[in-house]
């Protein structure tokens, strides 16, 4: 380690972005923002109270009822023993070796899902897949919670896999600002959300561009249950949740009506128009997809929605959709039919026109860099082939051997006995935290690594102390950022953590894999040879990186890699030469009708997009259960990371939630109330913010308060996922259905 003075002040890099750290005596003191960041957000500033923070781990622990007979229940509720790491990691390692040998490594579970921390060696999650291939393989997650719905449909519909079409192909703000007249956002565009991006954002960027939109007069229309999710220069459509479908469809009928489809463009560039004409024009079914009926659907006017259509008929749109929209029940249809409204308007390959998914959602998406890529640490091969959709895990714990459906396959869910997670909190992040709960009882073993006694180590065997980045060295990048960090050591590592690597590195030691997990090096050689990889991967792309010693010396470097390259209209070789640049769909086309999704014969997603109603949701409220919640990314954090110290402010615990003033008059909820936030599925508490600025009907309380404790009949810090549902969008998708949750709200006594 390097020698650690008494009063320092370094830049480091992370998911919120980058930021200065003052250190003295060893500890974190202050943080700051970062000179180059034009809207700097202050996540950082609670920093110095997490980092040493009283919820850190300090010692290897093991659930007392675990180490005593090897007991299952209790999960959550038995205390810890403390044990020195040589014991803990023999304990671990047998465990792991039982395991493998007795049921076959088809029965250790490794998806380990979760965003971590920023810095390109010292990541947990592809820490763990390596040394579980180092020990013969694990079950594999497909997907995030994120984008997972997203990203089986719409390879169908586009023939790109949907991550490298957000990151590589879409308009950029550059292009959006040039060209756009309208911008039709579902769900908005938040700068809230954009405040983080995965691997690091230095200038925040995104609230800067919608003020250069409103000077320029291009119209902001945000569609959507919250004013909120768009600056405060767009207008407001306020939409049910879940209905956006049916008003994509009316807006497509209005645009048939009303003689504005562009049939040149379809005929051209698209597959399967014919075969859903009869259904939008009601010749299939009956039913014609006119404003009318999808007025009482959505809450929205019907003339709203004509008037609408037409300026998207007579202007350059630009079609949004974010990525809430797939995180909830039949989450396909949205997505692919804002795909076939583009395709109508004919505007697909124009610049600042078309279609676009989750600007905002994050900082990176909309800007456009050279794409240099590079210093990842190899996960090596995972022998074992099975694969889940990644939000399917408590399905998968509760169906051991049965059949399930995804995108076209139907396979059984392993048998897990073993469970291994670094760098995620699924009792943050899974939808129906008590079913998770249960199931999650029904593993021989967990381990976990994490800094914080968060509450999926509290619900551990094993759980080990890992280190925070500011405990260890590392390199911050991401390919949709502009600068290049050297990420210093700032202090040594709190109690007795570890870094993943070396937790990982002392398990495969003990299991025979050492070589295969650390080819002979510890952490700062695997930097400096990722380093030395990147630099000439940079060199070979004229663009020039200094030295490793050379970075350490300067902190950071801006990396001139920002362009305007051709790939930045999305599908625009595409549109101008649809023979000689086609698609990678089995038409070569934009598939409006699929007749590859047609063929899995699946009711929850047909061959082409379809009004589908989820299982909850305001056209099928129930009076113990009237109320739609929405449940969005936290405006102050990154999901549950950096939780313990924001708990401890006077006042900030439970969440508030956002609800209607006649929906609050109506329950006699006054502004600041606490109150119970309720389902068959759980309770939460909450604190009341009563805003004009949510749809009435709709509840809105954000992520990332910690989960309580098993014995809670209430939650008390407000997580949303004691109340959400825990089902797969579709057949197709399988994602995670966060935004599909009726809900009741009734005032607590304080
Ligand atoms: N209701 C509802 N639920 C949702 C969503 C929603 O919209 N609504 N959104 C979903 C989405 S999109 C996402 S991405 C997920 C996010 O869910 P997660 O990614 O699981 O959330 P994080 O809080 O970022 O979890 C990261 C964990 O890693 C730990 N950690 C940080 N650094 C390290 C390290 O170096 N080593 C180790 N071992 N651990 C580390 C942190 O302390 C934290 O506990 O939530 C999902 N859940
Ligand atoms: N500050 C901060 N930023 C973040 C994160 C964070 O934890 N903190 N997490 C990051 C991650 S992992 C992700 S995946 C992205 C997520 O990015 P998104 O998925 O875009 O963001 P959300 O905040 O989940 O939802 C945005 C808005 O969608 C609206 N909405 C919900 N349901 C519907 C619907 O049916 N129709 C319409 N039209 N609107 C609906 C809600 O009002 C909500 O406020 O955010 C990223 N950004
Ligand atoms: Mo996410």
């Amino acid at each position: 380690m390097t020698e650690i003075r008494d009063r320092q002040t370094k830049v480091t890099s992370s998911h919120w972005g980058a930021f200065e750290v003052d250190v003295e005596n060893g500890r974190i003191v202050a943080t700051r923002p970062f000179s180059a960041d034009p809207a700097p957000t202050p996540i950082p500033d609670i920093l110095p109270a997490a980092v040493h923070h009283r919820t850190r781990i300090d010692r290897p622990s093991i659930r007392r009822g675990w180490l005593a007979a090897r007991e299952k229940n209790g999960r959550g509720s038995d205390d810890f023993v403390k044990l020195p790491w040589d014991e803990a990691l023999d304990i671990a390692a047998a465990e792991l070796d039982r395991v493998r040998k007795t049921y076959g490594n088809e029965a250790i579970f490794g998806g380990s899902y979760g965003w971590s921390s920023a810095g390109r060696f010292h990541h947990a999650q592809s820490q763990a897949h390596r040394f579980l291939n180092s020990i013969g393989g694990y079950v594999a997650s497909f997907g995030s919670y994120s984008t997972g719905c997203a990203q089986a449909i719409m390879p169908h519909v586009f023939g790109e896999p949907f991550l490298k079409l957000i990151y590589e192909h879409q308009d950029s703000w550059q292009t959006i600002h040039d060209h756009t007249e309208t911008l039709v956002m579902f769900g908005g565009i938040n700068p809230k959300n954009s405040q983080v991006s995965m691997g690091g954002i230095t200038e925040h960027r995104t609230a800067g561009w919608f003020d250069r939109f409103a000077e320029k007069g291009m119209r902001c229309v945000n569609i959507g249950p919250q004013r909120g999710d768009a600056p405060a220069n767009c207008e407001w459509i306020a939409l049910r949740p879940a209905s956006d479908t049916a008003l994509m469809l009316a807006l497509a009928h209005v645009i048939e009506s009303e003689s504005f489809t562009d049939r040149e463009f379809l005929a051209r560039c698209t597959t399967g128009f014919d075969r859903f004409l009869p259904y939008l024009m009601g010749q299939e079914d009956g039913q014609p997809k006119t404003p009318e009926w999808a007025g009482p659907l959505c809450g929205v006017e019907p003339e709203t929605i004509r008037e609408l259509a037409r300026r998207m008929a007579t202007t350059r749109t630009l079609i949004t959709v974010a990525w809430s929209l797939q995180r909830a029940e039949h989450g396909e249809q949205p997505y692919w039919m804002s795909a076939v409204l583009a395709a109508m308007l004919g505007q697909i390959g124009m610049p600042g026109c078309g279609v676009g998914y989750g600007y905002g959602a994050i900082g990176g998406v909309g800007k456009s860099f050279l794409g240099l890529h590079g210093m990842t640490f190899s996960q090596g091969q995972n022998p074992v082939k099975k694969v889940i959709p990644v939000a399917r895990i408590g399905d998968m714990l509760r169906n051991p051997n049965q059949l399930y459906d995804f995108n076209g396959k139907r396979e059984p869910y392993p048998d897990i006995r073993l469970i291994y997670w670094a760098g995620g909190n699924p009792f943050h992040h899974h939808q129906d935290l008590n079913g998770l709960h249960k199931a999650w009882q029904k593993p021989e073993t967990i381990i976990v690594h994490e800094p914080w006694w968060t509450a999926t180590a509290k619900r551990a065997d094993i759980v080990f102390p890992a280190t925070t980045p500011y405990e260890r060295e590392d390199i911050g990048r991401s390919n949709l950022d502009d600068y290049l960090f050297y990420m210093p050591q700032m202090i040594a590592p709190v109690g007795e953590a570890r870094d993943d690597y070396d937790i990982f590195g002392g398990l495969a030691e003990r299991l025979g894999a050492a070589q295969a997990f650390t080819e002979g090096r510890g952490s700062s050689e695997w930097i400096r040879l990722l380093y030395q990889e990147y630099r000439a991967i940079a060199a070979d792309m004229d663009v020039e990186i200094p030295d490793l010693e050379a970075l350490k010396e300067r902190n950071w470097i801006h990396l001139p890699i920002e362009t305007q390259g051709p790939n930045q209209t999305l599908f625009k070789p595409f549109r101008e030469d649809p023979e000689g640049a086609p698609l990678k769909t089995p038409s070569g086309r934009i598939e409006i009708f699929s007749e590859t999704i047609a063929s899995f014969g699946y009711p929850d997603c047909p061959g082409h997009p379809v009004w589908l109603p989820p299982g909850e949701w305001l056209g099928n409220a129930t009076e113990s259960a009237p109320l739609h919640l929405v449940s969005p990314q936290p405006g102050d954090k990154l999901h549950s990371q950096l939780e313990c110290a924001l708990a401890d402010v006077e006042g900030a615990r439970p969440v508030g939630i956002a609800i209607h003033p006649d929906d609050a008059r109506a329950r006699d909820i006054g502004s600041g109330d606490l109150v119970r936030v309720f389902n068959s599925r759980g309770a939460c508490r909450a604190r009341a913010a009563i805003s004009e600025d949510i749809r009435q009907g709709v509840v809105a309380m954000p992520t990332g308060a910690w989960f309580g404790d098993p014995g809670d009949n209430i939650d008390p810090n407000g997580n949303p996922n004691a109340l959400t549902l825990d089902v797969g969008t579709s057949r197709l998708g399988q994602g995670s259905s966060a935004h599909t949750a009726l809900v009741e709200v009734a005032r607590l006594a304080e």
